[in-house]
């Protein structure tokens, strides 16, 4: 099978059709600043543990997706080391132990370059995979992510990452209102609150879909088993 043969996923509202040649596979901000101790998630109070349980389920369905040869695109949260991307709002806000751009144990914090930003190693992207560098919560704004999207004729996105009400969803939401497909897999995603993950799964798919689609990775991993990578 190609990967231009059309696919069904179990899906929630309602079935999700689509093909590997116009999905493109995102996952969100895996970084160590997330879901290591001593980066940005843990600077903000937050127990990093919880995110780390969907390691292994985000890493089969990445290699499931590259070997149907689909577009696979990693992003990462973070700023320029003069903290010109960054707004004072965002900075300044709250109490946490360290701010954005402040030194940590893994560098300076959601600062670009540092061993904080990057991605983790179990996820790490492959050489000619895109990784999008965002300095806010949703993936489109203020980077070139539509434009690559168009690009590669991409119609349809099915999302991982983290976390589930942040950067996930105002991704998917960014994309929604842009008239892409979207689908989250509901175990490859992770908030540092479990019922604002429940909450986000259930808002996304409420009103017949009105932000998009959820189904589990076992479905997406069934469907594209038949899928094998055909030259691009
Ligand atoms: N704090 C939190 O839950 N998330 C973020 O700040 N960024 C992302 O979600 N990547």
């Amino acid at each position: 099978m190609t990967r231009f043969a059309p696919l069904t996923l179990n899906a929630q509202p309602f079935e999700f059709d689509f093909d590997v040649a116009h999905t493109a596979l995102i996952v969100i901000d895996m970084q160590r600043d997330f879901v290591e101790p001593g980066g940005f998630g843990a600077s903000l109070g937050n127990d990093v543990n919880l995110l780390r349980a969907i390691i292994p389920t985000v890493r089969r369905v990445m290699d499931a997706w590259r070997a149907a040869g689909g577009l696979l695109i990693h992003t990462r949260e973070g700023h320029a080391p003069d903290l010109s991307d960054c707004p004072p709002a965002k900075r300044l806000r709250g109490s946490p132990s360290l701010r954005i751009g402040d030194v940590g144990p893994m560098g300076r914090i959601l600062i670009q370059g540092e061993p904080g930003h990057g991605i983790i190693p179990e996820l790490a992207p492959l050489p000619g995979e895109p990784v999008i560098d965002k300095p806010g919560k949703g993936s489109f704004h203020a980077t070139g992510l539509q434009e690559l999207l168009a690009s590669r004729g991409i119609t349809h996105l099915i999302i991982m990452g983290v976390t589930t009400e942040v950067c996930v969803q105002t991704t998917m939401r960014e994309a929604n209102d842009r008239g892409y497909d979207c689908l989250l897999v509901e175990d490859g995603t992770e908030s540092y609150f479990p019922e604002f993950k429940a909450a986000t799964l259930a808002m996304i798919r409420a009103q017949g879909g009105i932000v998009g689609w959820t189904a589990p990775s076992a479905e997406l991993l069934s469907a594209l088993a038949p899928v094998a990578a055909t030259p691009l």
